[in-house]
Formats: C-alpha cells, sequence, structure tokens
C-alpha cells in the first residue's frame, strides 16, 4: 500500500510514521509529504531515510492513502485535489469534521458508516476522541443525557513550538513562545482562539463532535479545556448524567470489556490513569469512577489518553486499517 503523511515534519506526522511502523500497516511505498519550505528535508521510517516531497508530487505519486496532519488550511486546498485524483485522504485537522458530507470516525464507535464513497474521513479532536471511545459503551446502556467536561491537555497538543516553550522556561532559556503565557508551573484556561459565546474553539469541539460521533444530538455537553505543563497525554474529568440509572460494578465490568479502554481504578494500591502511564499507549485509560452523590443517575469519570496517539495517528491509522482490512482503499 502506498501511504502519503501530509505534514510528515510535525509532532503529529511524526507519530503517524511512528505508528505505522509499529502497527505493521502494510506499506509498500512512504510519501513523507509536506510544504514547501519542508521539501527536501529527511524523515527516517523503519530504518530507512525518506526525502519529504510537496503536495502535487504526492498526488502524482498515486497512493491509496493520504493521512493528513498539517493544519485546516491545508487540509481544505489540498484534501479534495487528493480525493478528485481518487485518493482517500483521513484528515486529522478540524477542516472538515463539522461537514455534513463528511464522517467523523473513531473505529471503536462507527468505523462501519464508511464505504468507498468516502474520500475525505475526519479524525476527530484529541479530546473528543479519547472521551467519546470511553462514554461510548456506557451511552449505548445508559444514554447520556448531559456531559461537564473539564480538561487538562499536554503542550504536545500545540505542537514542537509549544514543547519547546515549556523546556526553555523550564532550563531558563530564550526562544519562541507558544503560549501568551509562561506555561511551566501555570495553567492556562484557554486552548484555540476565543468564540463569540465566551467558549473556545477547543471547548466547542467537545460540544459538536460528540454529539455528531455518537450521532445524538439531545446530548448537553458544556466543557471548560485547559493547558497544562504537562508531555504524555491529556486528562479529562467528565461528569456524566445518564438517563438510567448503573451499578458502578456493572459500569466498570462494561468498560473492562470494551475495546480500546482499559480500567485503572484500585483506591487501594493508589492506581488511577495518569499521563505518566498513558504516554505511548494506544489505549484511552478510565478511573476514578464514582457516584456523583448530588444528583440521580450520575458519574464522575477520569479519562487520560495519549493524545498524539490515540487522539491522533493511532485513531487515523486505526481508520486506514479498517478501510484496508474492507478492500476500500
Ligand atoms: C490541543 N486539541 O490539544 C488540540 C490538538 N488537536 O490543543
Amino acid at each position: 500500500m502506498k501511504v502519503a503523511v501530509v505534514g510528515a515534519t510535525g509532532l503529529v506526522g511524526t507519530k503517524m510514521m511512528q505508528v505505522l511502523a509499529e502497527r505493521n500497516f502494510p506499506v509498500t511505498e512512504l510519501l513523507p509529504v509536506a510544504s514547501e519550505k519542508s521539501v527536501g528535508k529527511e524523515v527516517t521510517f523503519k530504518g530507512k531515510t525518506y526525502k519529504v516531497i510537496g503536495m502535487q508530487d504526492a498526488i502524482d505519486a498515486k497512493p491509496n492513502v493520504a493521512i493528513f496532519s498539517a493544519g485546516g488550511n491545508t487540509s481544505l486546498e489540498w484534501a479534495p485535489k487528493f480525493a478528485a485524483a481518487g485518493i482517500t485522504v483521513i484528515d486529522n485537522s478540524s477542516a472538515w469534521r463539522m461537514d455534513a458530507t463528511k464522517k467523523l470516525v473513531v473505529p471503536e464507535i462507527n468505523a462501519h458508516i464508511l464505504t468507498t464513497e468516502d474520500k475525505i474521513i475526519a479524525n476527530p479532536n484529541c479530546s473528543t476522541i479519547q472521551m467519546v471511545v470511553a462514554l461510548n459503551p456506557l451511552h449505548s446502556k445508559y444514554k447520556i443525557k448531559r456531559l461537564v467536561i473539564s480538561t487538562y491537555q499536554s503542550v504536545t497538543g500545540t505542537g514542537k513550538k509549544a514543547v519547546d516553550q515549556l523546556f526553555n522556561e523550564r532550563n531558563k532559556t530564550e526562544g519562541e513562545k507558544a503560549y501568551p503565557y509562561p506555561i511551566d508551573l501555570n495553567v492556562i484556561p484557554q486552548i484555540d482562539v476565543f468564540l463569540d459565546n465566551g467558549y473556545t474553539k477547543e471547548e466547542m469541539k467537545m460540544v459538536n463532535e460528540t454529539k455528531k460521533i455518537l450521532q445524538d444530538d439531545s446530548i448537553r455537553v458544556t466543557a471548560t479545556a485547559v493547558r497544562i505543563p504537562v508531555m504524555g497525554g491529556h486528562s479529562e474529568s467528565v461528569n456524566v448524567e445518564f438517563e438510567k440509572d448503573f451499578e458502578l460494578e456493572e459500569v466498570k465490568e462494561i468498560l473492562s470489556n470494551s475495546d480500546g479502554i482499559i480500567l485503572q481504578d484500585n483506591l487501594k494500591d493508589l492506581v488511577y490513569p495518569m499521563p505518566l502511564w498513558a504516554h505511548e499507549k494506544d489505549e484511552v485509560f478510565v478511573g476514578r469512577l464514582r457516584r456523583d452523590e448530588t444528583q440521580a443517575n450520575t458519574l464522575n469519570m477520569w479519562i487520560v489518553s495519549d493524545n498524539l496517539r490515540k487522539g491522533a495517528a493511532t485513531n487515523a491509522v486505526q481508520i486506514a486499517e479498517y478501510l484496508a482490512s474492507k478492500n476500500m482503499l
């Protein structure tokens, strides 16, 4: 399978290639692709060095699939050109996620909705992916009415510049800033830009994408997204009100038996999900499960996952694996 990775020099692009190699995706030819300024740079894949090529050269090489992580504007301009050439695009930007003609896919939940007609497939936002993986099996059983979410998001979600800012601050060296404030020894209650309603784009992604993936517009969702000086993954405190009542033991059993989820909930031994443990793992880790004692049918959850893996690269590669398994590439 010829695979193009668009945005191959970025944090997510690099992770895409790592995940493709680790999961043994049947890559016969890798095409690392990036903007003009990165053309000619070298990347490594399975121990071999590859030169980065430009967009049009990638289209001309006719890959079976192109996994994009190069920002919304690049996707808006180039994904349709790849698609018009018959190349399936799996896009990690926000460009197509809420487009009613595009599918927003988390394989554990809704890969089955994909058909050969889907030439541009949207990968959801990292903070949404890990949450819906944990929520979907419970939604099927108890039906979610309302979600109140607070996130604690890794600097890796912003990209290389933010990781550099954190370590420059820690090492007291000068450098470019990704955030308007210091991130080391700080917490920034702003992810992405503010919208007219006072929420950030990141918060509204969680609201809108959750409803689309779970195919349920009646779910009420409210979120506060926060950046913290952490590397290994995003964490989320989620308060979930269900229509039906639940038994905590049954919730644990459902989560333990669901694809892509690892239950880490053993208070006696101080076991609960943390970015330190989720780092470089593909699963979503769930713990601190407890009843909200102030309201009926309501559960508190703590959800952690490696945002560059399940939140981005792994989810995209799993979509490609699904398509390959159905001979749809
Ligand atoms: C973040 N949601 O963590 C972004 C990455 N897609 O900022």
